[in-house]
């Protein structure tokens, strides 16, 4: 096989920098691809895998919620599934003496990157209060630990379950039911850091936070504004329905601090031009927007649309829409009124010519598409930015109508799945109503903590016990320092995973790792082979069965360690048939059809072989499902940050070659660097002004109402065709700068793309050797 086993711990020691790419895909996509499959898999796993992900009877891709196109492909995966898939289909187990040979205290100096190239968690491994080491584990004994801990709490609500949003259906919908039934609705999950602000933004506005766009709206389209989004990595396959949506005459438009090329140009690595030719530009204009500008830009456009209405009377708005839908649009009209033109160009950086350019687009367009994803969501007034998205729309009816809709892209593949079967820590009390018809039990009806109240919960002491059902949450979070010290507080930390991350080594009093199965393996129960199923961005549902024997016979499915934690937590406390449900998956969906609309007869539609669109009252019929009936047109106060001279405004983002906190190699391609993370993207003319040049390191300080000198030390800069007053740098090292208190307002999401920094001089000599002698 093409990989080291251990790879060297990476040092950013031969950082090596070139200038950003203007297209994305095309050959060096196709052989990275085939490289990393090979590598990873070896020929015969990895045909194995890459011919049935996202085919109608194979597995959902891991990588991300990006919908499945009526007729497949032949190879109906991207690059960056492929690395997904081969991160976790690699034949390579963790061996039984790494845990005697690893102390936590050595693991913890471990990087990220070394800890996921370790190989698939195989055995249960417990960690006994006061020892440095994990031990292997008997599974019973390991459900013992977890049902001894649980029920010394004095009231559930002392325990956190979170939910990372890889997770199936079934699952996720066993793991609410347990987690109410023992007592509590502490049911935090990775959408509280992620798309939370679009959930609360679109459910007042229009009644329901997904997606109002299908698939097959791209390409029936005029027009598909891009906000916030680098679809060229973190959704790859979306670039092929962006071409698509080209071909068939629709205009694009960006809407991004960085030229991230993804955006720019595709060559489509399933089509020979793609390979050799010169790809499809896909962008008509780039509005190189300042971080958090968005809210200004949205205000200025809706603007716009309400004085060419004032100038032609009736020929503008879709006054039929609005006022037989609609309602608040005097009261919104009447505001925007006073919106100042010089605060739109301070906050967005953008030019009036611009502005009236992406106007007039919006205005020529009979079907409008706004697509959104992390450069949205993740700021203090990320609802309000989200809620003029809404408020841009309904004044020309793009919603309810082919081609046309709000669009918010989600990230992990099934974190949509995973809130409709009710991982959320405030579900409405209609579900819960249906919880109790269901099952013969009251569950609580106070609201639960989220992820950030679940760390305040934890640094406080009020929380004592952490289940984590995938995922990564101490480096996932903001303020890493704090994160981790709080899970430090609690009695036991229970990490159900596919391999090693940060979260498995810094850890509460005991700990325990619960092994788990994959998208990619086969599921068996008894001797029966179960499938799963998944939710995509735009509520699709369908199946999801890997072709891979299982990594190890002892390792169980999410399923089959839910059920059997619920049996010893809670016994026969409540009726519910856990050992059943965890053995025989149609009774959950059997369940799950009794409880959650739009999954009437789940078994006998999910056997259809495409699945089912999930019913969505403003797309399928302009029925809104707010407490009005009606959508709301809402009135946003524009504020924008304060920064003070000689600081940036900083984002956290992906490299290419990452999902989320796992990273498959130091590598980021598109933009140009190679064998390194500790880098700082800033303008060329904000490092000069700053005093920097290209290539010095610095240390980096986050300025924080609360006081506190949060420092990300040497980074190399990079100088970058970012907007003005801008930097970029990766997540989740870069989480050490966020305060656990900046957050969104309403949704609470941590605000990692508005970070206000300082630099300085590298304090300590860089890798042994001076700043700025290396490129
Ligand atoms: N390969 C890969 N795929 C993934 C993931 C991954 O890590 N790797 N993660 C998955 C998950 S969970 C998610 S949520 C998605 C994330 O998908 P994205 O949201 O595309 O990911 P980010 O890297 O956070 O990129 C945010 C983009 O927003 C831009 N941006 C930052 N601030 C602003 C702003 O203020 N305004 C505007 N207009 N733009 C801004 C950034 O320049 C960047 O292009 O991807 C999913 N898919
Ligand atoms: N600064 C900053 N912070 C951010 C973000 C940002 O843009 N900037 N983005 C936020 C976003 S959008 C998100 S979604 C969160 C992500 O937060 P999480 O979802 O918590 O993190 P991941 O890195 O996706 O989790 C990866 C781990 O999941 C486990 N895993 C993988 N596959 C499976 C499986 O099939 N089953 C189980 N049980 N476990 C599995 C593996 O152990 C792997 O190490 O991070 C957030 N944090
Ligand atoms: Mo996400």
């Amino acid at each position: 096989m093409g990989r080291k086993r251990h790879p060297l711990e990476d040092s950013d020691v031969d950082i090596s920098v070139s200038p950003p790419k203007r297209s994305a895909a095309g050959l060096p996509s196709l052989s990275e691809t085939l490289r990393h499959a090979v590598a990873y898999m070896g020929p015969s796993r990895a045909w194995k895998t890459l011919t049935a992900v996202n085919q109608k009877d194979g597995f959902d891709c891991m990588s991300c919620a990006w919908p499945d196109p009526p007729e497949r492909k032949a190879a109906e995966f991207c690059e960056n599934g492929a690395k997904a898939i081969g991160w976790e289909a690699e034949p390579l187990k963790i061996p039984r003496d790494f845990w005697a040979d690893n102390s936590l205290s050595s693991l913890e100096h471990r990087s990220e990157y070394w800890l996921g190239q370790q190989g698939r968690l195989v055995e249960p491994v417990h960690k006994a209060a006061g020892s440095d080491h994990y031990v292997p584990i008997s599974w019973d004994d390991a459900f013992e630990v977890v049902a001894g801990e649980l029920n010394k709490l004095d009231n559930p609500d002392q325990a956190t379950f979170y939910t990372s949003g890889r997770t199936s259906n079934e699952a996720a919908f066993l793991y609410q039911l347990f987690v109410r039934a023992f007592g509590t609705n502490n049911l935090p999950d990775c959408s509280n850091m992620c798309h939370e602000s679009t959930g609360v933004a679109m459910g007042e506005t229009i009644g329901v936070g997904k997606s109002a766009v299908t698939y097959t709206d791209f390409a029936a389209a005029d027009l598909i504004i891009i906000m916030g989004q680098n679809p060229g990595t973190c959704h790859p396959r979306m670039l092929t329905a962006l071409e698509e949506a080209k071909q068939a005459g629709a205009e694009i438009v960006a809407v991004n601090p960085l030229p991230e090329a993804g955006l720019i140009n595709f060559r489509n690595p399933q089509r020979p031009s793609g390979l050799i030719g010169k790809g499809t530009d896909l962008a008509d204009q780039f509005l190189q927007i300042r971080i958090a500008g968005d809210m200004a830009l949205l205000q200025a456009l809706s603007k716009r649309v309400l004085d060419a209405e004032r100038a032609s009377p009736g020929t503008v708005l879709d006054r039929t829409f609005i006022e037989e839908h609609c309602q608040g649009f005097v009261g919104f009209a009447a505001h925007l009124a006073t919106l100042n033109e010089h605060d739109v160009l301070a906050a967005t950086g953008l030019t009036s010519a611009e502005i009236d350019e992406l106007a007039g687009r919006y205005l020529r367009a009979e079907k409008v598409i706004i697509a959104w994803a992390m450069g949205l969501t993740q700021h203090k007034k990320a609802v309000p930015t989200i809620k003029e998205i809404i408020n841009l729309l309904l004044l020309r009816g793009n919603i309810g109508k082919p081609g046309a809709g709000p669009c918010p892209i989600r990230g992990h593949s099934n974190v949509q799945g995973d809130r409709t079967m009710g991982i959320w820590e405030k579900m409405p009390p209609r579900f819960l109503d249906a919880l109790r018809r269901e099952f013969g039990f009251d569950p609580p009806r106070h609201a639960g903590v989220d992820a950030v109240d679940s760390i305040r919960g934890m640094r406080e002491e009020r929380i004592k016990v952490l289940v984590a059902l995938g995922g990564n949450l101490v480096h996932a979070m903001s303020d890493t320092g704090v994160a981790e010290a709080a899970v430090r507080r609690t009695r036991l930390s229970v990490q159900v995973s596919t391999k090693l991350n940060r979260s498995h080594v810094v850890v509460g009093e005991q700990a325990l790792i619960l092994p788990t199965l994959g998208r990619t393996e086969i599921d068996r129960q008894g001797s029966v082979e179960q499938f799963v199923t998944v939710e995509d961005t735009v509520c699709a549902v369908h199946r999801s069965s890997g072709p891979l024997e299982p990594i190890a016979p002892e390792v169980l499915s999410e399923v089959a360690i839910i059920s059997n934690i619920a049996q010893a937590v809670l016994g026969i406390k409540v009726p519910v048939d856990w050992a059943g449900l965890g053995s025989d998956y149609d009774a959950i969906r059997d369940h799950i059809s009794h409880v959650v609309p739009g999954f009437e007869d789940f078994n006998n539609r999910i056997r259809e072989k495409d699945g089912f669109v999930l019913p969505h009252g403003p797309r399928d019929s302009r029925t809104f499902p707010t407490a009005t009936g009606k959508a709301g047109f809402s009135v946003n106060d524009l504020e924008t940050i304060a920064i003070p001279r000689g600081r940036l405004l900083l984002q956290t983002l992906r490299s290419h070659d990452q999902f989320n906190t796992t990273i498959y190699s130091l590598n980021d391609r598109y933009r140009g660097i190679k064998k390194g993370r500790m880098v700082l993207f800033v303008n060329p003319q904000d490092l000069a002004e700053l005093g920097y040049a290209d290539g010095e390191y610095v240390d980096v300080h986050s300025e924080a109402d609360d006081g506190v000198d949060r420092v990300l030390p040497q980074l190399r800069l990079v100088s970058y065709p970012t907007a003005r007053g801008c930097a970029a740098a990766y997540y989740p090292e870069a989480n050490v700068l966020v305060p656990l208190d900046s957050t969104a307002d309403e949704s609470n999401t941590p605000a990692s793309k508005s970070v206000i920094i300082r630099l300085e001089p590298a304090a300590a000599p860089v890798y042994g050797t001076a700043a700025g002698q290396r490129n």
